[in-house]
């Protein structure tokens, strides 16, 4: 989405609805260090969403959409499940698949767009849930990474399938009884980032989505990582407050509690050397400048 794109005709200015104004106006597109602290003082590119009230997918969305380091030059690919609700609601390209099929289109299209386009960069980025990731996608999602297809795949793990009411998935974790899995899993959570680790990645990461500074420093290692030298891995703990019983208020709380030493989703970090060298060649850290706060004048 290239900002030339969105413009709007001077004519037209006053009939077009407030919400593209502000995008036009005062989205990010195009600025060099975007990241979380842009929520809030300019216009988000995700405008709302139909997920349910208080839901961890909704902020681990927009920390990531304000994070992505080229939006207006990436696609993102999604798959069905509660994650899909969102994406018809955010101001930047983006696929539905079939469900589990996200790896297998986000391989033809990264590959499509760099034969169509080379010289511009093109991200791909998938976003999906664990039963589209790990379940019935598990195929694809490890070809792609086997193939070295050059994309980021970011899993929003819920540890159920939300969408149809609370089946069991691979990253169910041991003894969770779900609203459609009445006997309880017999068996401990699938170890994902060790798959993608022993399958190929580049760069892997495991959180939540409780500290919006990590969410942003892994999504941009992710998708920088993915860009030149291959598949990378994301998978953040998105709690299903619905199918866990807890209120609107208690996600972030549930997110705390399983981020912890020894817990289900302490923080993982893993880069292979070339990734690293690349990343402090090509992409070296920079500090994020000071807002400068204004004296305000007292007549
Ligand atoms: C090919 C296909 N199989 C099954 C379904 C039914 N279905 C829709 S959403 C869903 C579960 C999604 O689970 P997950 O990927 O974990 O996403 P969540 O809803 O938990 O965010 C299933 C099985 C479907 N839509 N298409
Ligand atoms: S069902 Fe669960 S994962 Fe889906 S929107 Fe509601 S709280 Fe979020
Ligand atoms: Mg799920």
């Amino acid at each position: 989405m290239d900002k030339e794109k969105i413009k709007i005709n001077p004519e037209f200015y006053d009939i077009m609805p407030v919400e593209y104004q502000e995008l036009v106006e005062n989205a990010t597109y195009g600025k060099e260090d975007r990241g979380w602290k842009d929520v809030g003082s300019s216009k988000e590119l995700i405008e709302e969403h139909s997920l349910c009230a208080g839901c961890p997918e909704s902020i681990a969305f927009r920390h990531i959409l304000a994070s992505l380091p080229n939006p207006e030059e990436t696609v993102m690919v999604g798959s069905t499940g509660c994650t899909s609700l969102v994406f018809p609601h955010i101001a930047l390209h983006n696929i539905h698949s079939l469900f589990g099929n996200q790896n297998a289109v986000a391989s033809g299209l990264k590959r499509a767009l760099a034969y169509r386009f080379p010289d511009k960069i093109k991200d791909v980025v998938v976003l999906a849930g664990d039963g589209a990731t790990v379940d019935i996608g598990l195929d694809m999602t490890l070809q792609s990474w086997f193939r070295q297809e050059k994309f980021a795949t970011i899993c929003f793990d819920n540890e159920l399938y939300a969408n149809t009411g609370g089946q069991e998935s691979g990253l169910m974790q041991k003894g969770f009884v779900g609203k459609m899995a009445p006997a309880g899993k017999q068996f401990e959570k699938v170890d994902m980032p060790g798959l993608a680790k022993t399958s190929g990645c580049h760069y892997v990461a495991m959180l939540t989505s409780s500290k919006p500074n990590r969410v942003e420093k892994v999504i941009r290692n992710a998708v920088l990582i993915a860009r030149e030298i291959g598949p990378t891995y994301v998978q953040i703990y998105t709690p299903c407050i619905l199918e866990i019983g807890k209120q609107m208020m208690e996600g972030l709380q549930e997110m705390r509690d399983s981020e912890g030493p020894g817990q289900r989703f302490e923080y993982q970090e893993f880069i292979t050397d070339e990734a690293k060298a690349y990343m402090e060649a090509k992409h070296p850290k920079k500090k994020r400048k000071k807002k400068r706060v204004e004296e305000k004048k007292v007549d």
